[in-house]
């Protein structure tokens, strides 16, 4: 059965916003009770947090969906709707996350680290949030918006700070063993080594994690072997060991072709040559082993790599590598600026609220922009009240004015949202609050029957009236209340 898992696709899901309460109170021999209606409560998001105690990415891999919960509706009385709770996903240290197109949202080092993989949605204003001096009983309430959902991949890459490579069989994983307490799996067959294994150093002062690599062969580039795959694990080590087999009776090969032939194949995937490399001299207690190796130490010295003699087996030369490893490794850390020791995060999506655009595209006008586009999601467009409060915000905005100063005329085409989720406006200039529905969000109004005109005329009219009371209540709107309708 598998155990380790270093990539999963996941589908993550926050939950909707709940919508806000349009109410009433309601009391004995008080007949004007005022608006009551309370907000909805935000929607569970999708949380990624890293673990230390966890290894694997396994458990996304038997389950690769994860929904969080939707807020609650607001109720009378006040009620604010209960929050859907987050969901947070526990993940091994070193994951990067990753869009579908592969460019990377975030990289998650150090245990702790957290990123928000889906938002949930805000839940909308009930209409007690809504009302004003002048505004006092508002028939309606903002709806909640819907959560983020993305499909997601995770690859892990091992967070370790050296890294063995070598022909399989060289010996890594007895290394490994001998080094730390780690206790991975070895046998004399090749490729005993699927999955890499971590260990935990400590030579003198420093602590040190050293990790392998599944045995590497030519052509692994190609994919011959377990191919190169695994070398993602060994991108962030700071010192890469080649552990060379100075008792091989394969034909064709010694440790100085050995080390050209995985020098080859780092060189393929690439991104590795910046590393400082060491050499060991592996199973230096086989008698032929040793000559071996005082054969090819000078070329190997020649070359500039240091060059270490060890046995796994027979627990030779094993402090000299360790401590040479650590000086390494403690002098990496030194010369690394702080800030880079703790964690980068990016945030899934900029949200730029601060303006909008508006583009001319075959005759009709299209707005995009982040405030105009959440407007709309609130947007109950059964409630004409409603309605017309987005047109208030739209105008305050200054969509409106855009629009005028960019030529659009009485009855043009508005357009706002992206296609999925537009909302398409016969422009009425007097006050957008007039602003005429055609279709709602999803349908085509193209599609659409047009209604009678004296039917479109006279809501036109209805549309004026609220528009001119509406835009009274905006003139006494303090900023505070702005803030909050924002
Ligand atoms: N004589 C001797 N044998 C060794 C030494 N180190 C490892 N071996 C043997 O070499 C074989 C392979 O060792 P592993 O540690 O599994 O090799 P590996 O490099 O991890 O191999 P893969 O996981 O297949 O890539 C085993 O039979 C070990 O007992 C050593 O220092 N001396
Ligand atoms: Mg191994």
């Amino acid at each position: 059965m598998t155990t380790f898992v270093d990539r999963v696709e996941l589908h993550v899901a926050a939950g909707n916003g709940g919508h806000g309460c349009a109410s009433v109170h309601r009391e004995k021999f008080k007949p004007l009770g005022g608006p009551d209606g309370g907000n909805g409560g935000e929607g569970g998001s999708v949380i990624l947090v890293v673990d230390s105690q966890v290894t694997t990415l396994l458990e996304y891999h038997h389950s690769p969906k994860r929904k969080a919960t939707n807020g609650k509706p607001g109720a009378g009385g006040h009620r604010t709707g209960a929050l859907g709770p987050d969901i947070v996903l526990p993940v091994p240290d070193g994951t990067v996350v990753l869009d579908r197109q592969g460019n990377v949202l975030a990289d998650l080092v150090g245990h702790g680290t957290s990123f928000v993989a889906a938002q949930g949605g805000r839940g909308g204003l009930g209409n007690a949030a809504l009302a004003s001096a002048r505004r006092k009983a508002p028939g309606f309430a903002l709806l909640g918006e819907p959560g983020e959902a993305r499909d997601i991949v995770m690859e892990l890459k091992s967070v370790a700070d050296v890294a063995l490579v070598g022909y399989p069989s060289a010996g890594k994983s007895s290394l490994i063993s001998v080094l730390s307490a780690a206790k991975p799996k070895i046998a004399d067959y090749p490729f005993t080594t699927l999955v890499p294994n971590l260990g935990v150093v400590t030579a003198g002062e420093t602590v040190y994690t050293i990790a392998d690599v599944p045995g590497l062969i030519p052509g692994a580039s190609q994919g011959r072997g377990l191919g190169l795959e695994f070398l993602r694990h060994v991108e962030r080590c700071e010192v890469l060991v080649h552990v060379l087999d100075c008792a091989t009776l394969e034909p064709g090969r010694d440790p100085l072709t050995d080390l050209e032939t995985i020098e080859d194949e780092l060189a393929q995937y690439g991104g590795l040559e910046d590393r400082p490399r060491l050499v060991a001299l592996n199973k230096v207690d086989v008698p032929d082993g040793q000559d071996i190796a005082d054969l090819t130490r000078a070329s190997l010295e020649e070359r500039g790599y240091r060059v270490f003699e060890v046995s796994a087996l027979a627990h030779k030369g094993l402090r000299e590598l360790s401590f040479a490893l650590a000086e390494i490794v403690a002098a990496a850390r030194a010369a690394k600026p702080v800030e880079e020791s703790t964690r980068i995060v990016l945030r899934p999506t900029a949200v730029d609220d601060a303006g909008f655009t508006i583009e001319e595209e075959d005759g009709a006008y299209r707005i995009r922009g982040g405030k105009p586009e959440r407007w709309v999601r609130q947007t109950d467009f059964a409630n004409d009240e409603a309605v017309g409060y987005l047109a208030d915000r739209l105008a305050r905005l200054g969509v409106e004015q855009e629009l005028w100063k960019i030529g659009a005329k009485e009855g043009d085409t508005v357009i706002i949202g992206p296609d999925e989720n537009a909302v398409v406006f016969d422009w009425e200039p007097t006050m957008a609050a007039g602003a005429e529905m055609l279709g709602r969000r999803g349908e085509d109004h193209r599609m659409e029957t047009q209604r009678p005109a004296v039917d479109r005329r006279r809501e036109r009219q209805r549309g004026r009236d609220a528009a001119e009371q509406e835009y009274l209540d905006f003139e006494a709107l303090s900023s505070g209340r702005e803030q909050l309708d924002q």
